[in-house]
């Protein structure tokens, strides 16, 4: 699926400040596909580098984003690891290419990740590494940073979005979906909960991962823990947070026990963020749901439009991520006296 040349990511890497890459022999890349929107490159000489491309379609304003992150990985530097990017000559931590393809380069972090752990170990693990981000990102002040992509843990609005993708049905897939369709269109009137709770001041804005999959937690060889994929970092819900981790855990672990994945993340994570409020602690199974649910939409949605939003590896492959998220959620709400005991 690579298709860059090798030529064409010298001449990118030609714009950063030298590194030990710029001996030029000797390098190799691949393509690492874990990622659904950006292009990422792992580029190894002696050293290791990753070298991404930014989705323009997603985020419409890629400069906002480096500055977002340059403030961002500057305050978490402060106390513990982050991602180093690589200066450009041009004094900015990325190179626009002739196309105006934003790239950036960081440093390779060498250590474990936990793609598909069945481990409750690791599972609180993985808690107490997103728990503790926010904690080192609560006396950050939210207001500098830029809302990279408006709404993007707001639900109803990808309710309403896959409300208007049947309506225009533009590839004639929505009656191969009807059940689908209905199954999430009966979550309409739950969809706003936690945003109108936001909104409300009932719970309280706070500057949160929004991306907190276990594959972007790293631990490095120093044992220290490094937070990945910080591209979405932005003010928003402590829940939510939470409840994507949870959604991507049981989605992708190989343990399926929804009830313990869910306790045993739960209890890093409380451990690692501090002291939050009883309408938080209170709503943290909702944010599991939730946060379920509006993938789930936002899958199908894009399955609707012609999968022009999330990379899709084969025909279909946005409805299968959106059946298999729906019937998690089925699970969730066989599960919910458990979950919130
Ligand atoms: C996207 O590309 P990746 O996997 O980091 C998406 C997330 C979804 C995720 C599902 C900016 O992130 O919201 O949860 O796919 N990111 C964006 O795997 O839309
Ligand atoms: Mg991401």
């Amino acid at each position: 699926m690579t298709d860059i040349k090798l030529t064409e990511i010298t001449e990118i890497i030609e714009n950063f400040i030298e590194t030990p890459l710029h001996s030029k022999k000797n390098i190799s890349f691949e393509e690492l596909a874990h990622g659904r929107i950006n292009k990422t490159y792992l580029l190894k000489t002696h050293h290791r580098y990753i070298l991404q491309s930014i989705n323009t379609n997603v985020f419409k304003n890629p400069a906002d984003v480096m500055q977002n992150l340059a403030l961002i990985t500057g305050h978490l530097r402060k106390t513990g690891t982050t991602i180093n990017f690589l200066p450009c000559k041009n004094g900015e931590i990325y190179h626009i290419d002739k196309e105006g393809v934003l790239w950036r380069m960081y440093e390779y972090i060498y250590g474990d990740t936990y793609n598909s752990s069945s481990d409750f170990s690791d599972i609180k693990h993985i808690g107490h590494a997103y728990g503790s981000f926010i904690h080192r990102l609560s006396d950050f002040d939210h207001n500098l940073l830029t809302d990279v992509i408006p709404n993007f843990h707001n639900t109803p609005t990808y309710f309403d979005a896959l409300y208007k993708a049947v309506l225009q049905d533009k590839m004639g897939r929505a009656r191969h979906v009807k059940n689908e369709i209905d199954f999430a269109m009966a979550y309409g009137g739950f969809a706003s909960l936690l945003t109108d709770m936001q909104k409300n001041k009932k719970m309280p804005t706070r500057v949160v991962h929004n991306d907190s999959k276990m594959g972007n937690v790293i631990t490095g060889r120093d044992g220290q823990i490094c937070i990945i994929d910080l591209d979405t970092v932005m003010p928003g819900l402590v829940v939510t947070d939470f409840g994507d981790a949870v959604r991507s855990l049981a989605n992708e672990s190989a343990n399926n026990d929804i009830v313990l994945i869910y306790n045993a993340y739960r209890e890093g994570f409380l451990k690692g963020c501090g002291a939050l409020t009883d309408i938080e602690t209170a709503h943290l199974p909702h944010g599991f749901k939730m946060m379920t649910l509006e993938l789930g939409v936002r899958y199908l949605t894009d399955y609707l439009e012609g999968d022009v939003y999330f990379l899709s590896l084969h025909e279909g492959n946005n409805l299968k991520r959106a059946k298999h998220l729906f019937k998690l959620a089925k699970e969730i709400e066989d599960k919910w006296e458990e979950l919130v005991r």
